[in-house]
């Protein structure tokens, strides 16, 4: 048997076509690797429904993205929907209530070990992130169970959309463009010691940096999708299409 490995995906959303070719480079092997995503499986891309059912199968961790649960509040009748219901491919399918059922399991926070996946960010202020995990858990469950947005939630909205925060962890108003004083990158003001995985920031990009592994590379842009082998500390990526990756 290979050695056992962790490897974490960035944002996949719905990109099922360059994750199949993601595994295929990575050589995954079931019997031993474990693979954790970091949330945003869904909208945008071509195959929601396709990418959750693979996730789903292979028996992988994630955690819940800011697109993940705008799918849910709508499937919920709960959401304003801007542009139409996202991923109508979902809503539609005939193992709809399992694929909803699994994203609507998925942690804010989740840990492995030293490492703490999280979709957007680490707000200032949460202290012991063990002890926070739950309690996050907790709350986005109840928004859902009452049919309120569990973006209405800080700490919730945090840990599924935030990119910039003052030292106290408030968010500006309007992520983008990127606020000016006295807001700054979170992880700026991460302190943990933990390491972070984390997606949700295209623009960004890679971001590599001790305690920190920032892997959304925009795949349904046209970037590349990005995982990182924990125990290799190494990043393997293959390019949305028709071109070279660039790692
Ligand atoms: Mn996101």
């Amino acid at each position: 048997m290979a050695n056992a490995r962790r490897i974490f995906i960035g944002d996949v959303q719905g990109c099922l076509d360059p994750l199949l070719r993601l595994l295929e480079r990575l050589r995954f092997d079931q019997s031993s690797d474990r693979l954790f995503f970091t949330g945003d499986l869904v909208s945008k891309g071509p195959d929601s429904a396709g990418v959750v059912r693979l996730v789903r199968g292979l028996g992988a961790a994630a955690v819940l993205g800011n697109h993940d649960a705008h799918l849910l509040g709508a499937a919920a009748g709960s959401a304003r929907r801007k542009r139409g219901a996202p991923c109508p491919d979902i809503l539609a399918a005939e193992d709809r209530a399992d694929l909803l059922a699994f994203l609507a399991g998925l942690p804010l926070l989740l840990h492995e070990g030293d490492i703490v996946l999280v979709h957007a960010g680490i707000r200032p202020g949460w202290g012991d992130l063990r002890a926070r995990a739950p309690e996050l858990r907790a709350r986005c469950a109840a928004a859902f169970a009452g049919g309120r947005s569990p973006f209405h939630d800080e700490d919730v909205r945090f840990a599924l959309s935030a990119r910039f925060c003052t030292a106290e962890g408030l968010q500006a108003l309007d992520d983008w463009p990127p606020p000016g004083p006295p807001y700054r990158n979170w992880v700026d003001w991460y302190q943990g010691r933990e390491t972070v995985v984390f997606g949700h920031f295209a623009c960004q990009g890679l971001r590599i940096e001790p305690r920190i592994r920032g892997l959304d590379t925009g795949c349904v842009y046209g970037g590349d999708l990005t995982s990182w082998i924990a125990e290799e500390d190494r990043i393997v990526a293959v390019p949305a299409a028709g071109r070279a990756a660039t790692r």
